[in-house]
């Protein structure tokens, strides 16, 4: 199905992105809204296939995501996790018991042939959203993280190796995204970004959660095509991540952890960037690197907050 002409397009990792959405959707109707979500996150577990990012963005839509843990459902129980301890099978991943049932039907209908994005939008309407969601690609890319451990030998894990199961201590040395060379935009990706009449980077990691996205063939060029329509948030507020371990990656891949460093890794797509009222004296820099910078609260406490930021957002490309 073609996205409508007009629509607005954000890419998106989880937590960050999906409180932001929350608030956009406050400010345009739902169904103009068009969320590429990054998959890289993705990953199984006891052979079910988990969607991290698609889910948190879903969850917090409908309104149903536990706000304090920052993932999963509110009023999430976790005895399916508790019992499965007795097979002595690794259970360091927290998968609630009514979170799994997303997995299940998730994993079915892939197993069914049914591609990704097929499936989140099921998912979606389930779930009550007006709003599009769709994976960046229905191929298989993840994100490996090259580690060194105090020994200096390194290794390489998945992302949630690394992020839950060792709580992102080990000091990064690299990150790659598997099988995006070979990916393919999910279908009407590529269409919508040609179309939209604003793009959004939402405030969320730029290695790995926006970095997948850019990394799957066509959608980094089909941006600096759009670039003067493309407005990111910066996900880093005085000098550290508002959530997560921007500053465990950045730093180590030569990105300064400031939004001054965001706007620089952005600034061949990103024609203008919003950055927090904390890091007003550095809106001069970033506009040195030729990306507009605009200033507002950008700590998203309510979803007032993020209303507000979501229409700032949208007017420094208007
Ligand atoms: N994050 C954690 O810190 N610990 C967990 O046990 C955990 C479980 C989990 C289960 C399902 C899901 O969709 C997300 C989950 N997350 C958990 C969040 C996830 O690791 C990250 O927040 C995202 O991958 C980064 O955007």
């Amino acid at each position: 199905m073609p996205y409508r002409q007009g629509v607005l397009v954000a890419l998106a990792g989880g937590v960050g992105a999906a409180r932001f959405l929350r608030g956009l959707v406050r400010v345009v109707p739902p169904g103009d809204v068009l969320a590429v979500v990054n998959t890289a996150d993705d990953d199984t577990f006891h052979g079910l296939s988990v969607s991290p990012d698609l889910d948190s963005v879903t969850y917090t839509l409908a309104g149903a995501s536990n706000q304090a843990q920052g993932w999963g459902l509110e009023g999430e129980t976790f005895a399916t996790l508790g019992a499965l301890e007795r097979y002595d099978v690794p259970t360091w991943f927290g998968l609630g018991d009514k979170d799994l049932a997303t997995h299940l039907f998730r994993t079915q209908r892939l197993h069914d042939g049914v591609p990704l994005s097929a499936v989140t939008a099921e998912i979606a309407i389930a779930w009550g959203l007006e709003t599009r969601l769709v994976p960046m690609t229905d191929d298989r890319v993840a994100t490996r993280i090259t580690v060194r451990d105090d020994t200096g030998a390194t290794r390489e894990l998945a992302m949630q190796e690394w992020f839950v199961r060792e709580r992102a201590a080990p000091s990064v040395i690299a990150v790659r995204f598997d099988g995006a060379d070979a990916a393919r935009p999910a279908p009407g990706v590529i269409d919508a970004l040609h179309s939209a009449a604003t793009i959004v980077i939402c405030p969320s990691n730029p290695i790995i959660s926006i970095g997948p996205i850019l990394a799957v063939p066509g959608i980094r060029e089909a941006l600096v095509a759009r670039r003067d329509r493309v407005v990111a948030v910066s996900p880093i507020v005085g000098g550290a991540p508002v959530r997560g371990p921007a500053d465990r990656l950045m730093g180590p891949l030569g990105i300064d952890v400031s939004c001054v460093g965001v706007a620089r890794a952005y600034r061949d797509f990103a024609g203008a960037i919003v950055i927090d009222a904390v890091d007003r004296d550095r809106a001069a820099e970033v506009e040195a690197l030729g990306v507009r910078a605009v200033v507002t609260d950008t700590i998203m406490r309510s979803p007032e907050i993020a209303a507000s930021l979501a229409r700032e957002t949208l007017a420094a490309v208007a």
